[in-house]
């Protein structure tokens, strides 16, 4: 096993009850994480809700997971901000932490050309020996990274691969054609994990992982003994979670059914959606599928 293979956890954040970073509720999800078996951690990204928390706060939280998954876990920092400076920054700081390695989105917002995409990319690059990794999902971002721009980020080496969250596994399998054995391809979407492992990704990136970390650890573990009619059946049975999942405020949720494993992580930010107490019998149903 490589470095970057299996599953890697989009890391919820956690807040206390007033909203602010709580550090002993994140090293305890880091720890529940690492009891279940899973590759990495990938923190402060979409489902991390670093998009949406200060500079500090995200510093706190990275600081959070260090402290109990060094040594023990591959971690990646996404460090991806609207602007240039905090993500050097952030680089920086996921440097002197500790972290594994590092990964942004493209500049959002703003909508800016390859060239200034780059210029984004390889100022948080430069500024650390880490390496790093692609987050394309264009969906949030609006920028669509080609094969092309893939190719020339490619070239510098601390550009070890690219996590693709989008439906289309022709495209997974062509990032993996234009990286190569060596680049490493991280599935983005949960729903098809199976299908994107077996279109050459190399692990998996996912958000719901950390619900349900026991059936993605069991499903890579089917895939790897080469198990793929019980592999099938187990992704078909984690996508009926996850379509009941996406009844609801997906990242809210995300956070309640973790209150029910064991660990408050408090609720989402605004302006994202708080589940509510209409929402408690698909919670509960939920945690009753995923605890069969
Ligand atoms: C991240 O940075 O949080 C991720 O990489 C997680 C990828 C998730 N996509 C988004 C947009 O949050 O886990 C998926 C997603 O929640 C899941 O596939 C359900 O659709």
């Amino acid at each position: 096993l490589t470095k970057y293979e299996g599953v890697f956890v989009a890391m919820n954040s956690c807040y206390d009850e007033f909203g602010e970073v709580n550090p002993s509720a994140a090293k305890k999800l880091t720890r529940f994480l690492l009891d279940k078996g899973v590759s990495g951690l990938y923190v402060g990204g979409s489902t991390g809700e670093g998009l949406i928390q200060s500079v500090e706060e995200r510093k706190r939280m990275l600081e959070a997971v260090m402290e109990e998954a060094r040594g023990q876990a591959v971690v990646i920092a996404h460090i991806g901000a609207a602007n240039t400076r905090d993500s050097v920054e952030l680089a920086r700081h996921a440097e002197r932490t500790g972290a594994d390695a590092l990964s942004s989105v493209a500049p959002f917002y703003y909508r800016v050309s390859d060239k200034a995409v780059k210029q984004h990319w390889n100022a948080m690059i430069d500024s650390t020996e880490l390496p790093f990794i692609i987050y394309h999902i264009p969906s949030t971002t609006g920028f669509h990274l080609s094969a092309s721009v893939l190719q020339e980020m490619k070239q510098n080496p601390k550009v070890i691969g690219v996590k693709i969250t989008t439906s289309s596994t022709y495209e997974l399998q062509q990032f993996k054609a234009v990286g190569g054995d060596r680049f490493v391809v991280f599935n983005g979407p949960d729903e098809q994990y199976l299908a994107g492992r077996m279109m050459g990704a190399n692990a998996g990136i996912g958000g719901t992982y950390g619900v349900m970390p026991e059936l993605f650890v069991a499903l890579e573990r089917q895939i790897r003994v080469g198990k793929l009619e019980e592999a099938l059946s187990l992704q078909v049975r984690i996508n009926e979670i996850i379509t009941r999942m996406l009844e609801l405020p997906i990242y809210g949720a995300l956070k309640e059914l973790i209150k029910r494993r064991g660990i408050d992580c408090g609720g989402v930010r605004a302006p994202l959606e708080q589940v509510t107490g209409e929402h408690e019998r698909q919670l509960d149903e939920l945690y009753n599928r995923i605890m069969q």
